[in-house]
């Protein structure tokens, strides 16, 4: 079957994306040759985005932070566009995304489960209080709150939890779907690399640059690129 085949033949449809569904945003993700961890910086990376970088480097953090991982300016690609158009035709029931730039949001996807939270959410590490992405974009060095405290992204770093509300959502709904499209995702970070395993209904799509751990068990695999793939689905 197509692509547009299963999306035809599909009630329930499920998207797991990650890093690559922003790429076309001009968002670089982790991975790729152009990605961030093939760039030179002080510190590997994926050694910034850790908790313990975090709490024993906080100023390195942010700076990294605010100059790569923000991009306040990104728009939505025909990916995340057609995805909420899917949503609206009743043909799709939630976006899981490992994302935290909330351009699903942005698109007008509702039912969006952010796994590794999002950089529009911000906290005070004092008073809870939460702030918007002006808190981080329009300060320098460490963000702080009226309060003193200091204010940290409301994102997953490594080392740290995920939170159980979403991890029991993108289950349940990862096992309702009759079709799983997993796209842009390396499908390497884990835990939520290994929620795509709950599924059971009946078309598993990838649509992935490189290869993936779940290409050999998906019904079709389509190594392009996912603005260009989506562009070419037509809703009912
Ligand atoms: P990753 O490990 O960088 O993998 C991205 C994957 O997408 C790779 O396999 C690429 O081949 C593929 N890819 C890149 N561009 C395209 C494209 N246009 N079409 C199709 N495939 C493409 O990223 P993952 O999301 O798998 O790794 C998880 C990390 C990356 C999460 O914790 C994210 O928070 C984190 N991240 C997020 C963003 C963002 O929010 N936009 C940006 C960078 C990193």
């Amino acid at each position: 079957m197509t692509l547009q085949e299963i999306v035809n033949d599909s009630a329930r449809i499920v998207f797991f994306g990650g890093a690559g569904v922003s790429t076309e945003s001009g968002i670089p993700d982790f991975r790729s040759a152009d990605g961030l961890y093939s760039q030179k910086y002080k510190y590997p990376p994926e050694q910034i985005v850790s908790h313990t970088f975090y709490e024993r480097n906080t100023e390195e953090f942010f700076a990294f932070y605010r100059d790569r991982m923000i991009f306040p300016n990104a728009k939505p690609n025909t990916a995340h566009i057609k995805l909420a158009e899917l949503e609206r035709s009743g043909k799709l029931s939630a976006v899981i995304t490992q994302n935290i730039d909330g351009l699903h949001q942005a698109a007008g996807s509702r039912n969006v489960i952010e796994l590794h939270g999002s950089v529009h959410r911000n906290y005070c590490e004092k008073c809870g209080k939460f702030h918007g992405l002006d808190a981080v974009t329009g300060s320098t060095g460490i963000p702080r709150c009226e309060c003193g405290g200091r204010i940290k992204p409301d994102v997953v770093l490594y080392e740290e939890s995920l939170n159980g509300d979403d991890i029991n959502r993108a289950v349940n709904e990862i096992s309702a779907a009759d079709t799983l499209i997993i796209g842009g995702t390396s499908l390497v970070v884990y835990p939520a690399a290994g929620f795509v395993n709950y599924f059971t209904g009946k078309h598993l799509v990838v649509i992935n640059k490189s290869e993936t751990n779940a290409d050999r068990n998906a019904e079709l695999v389509i190594n392009d690129s996912i603005g260009k793939v989506f562009s070419e689905i037509h809703t009912e």
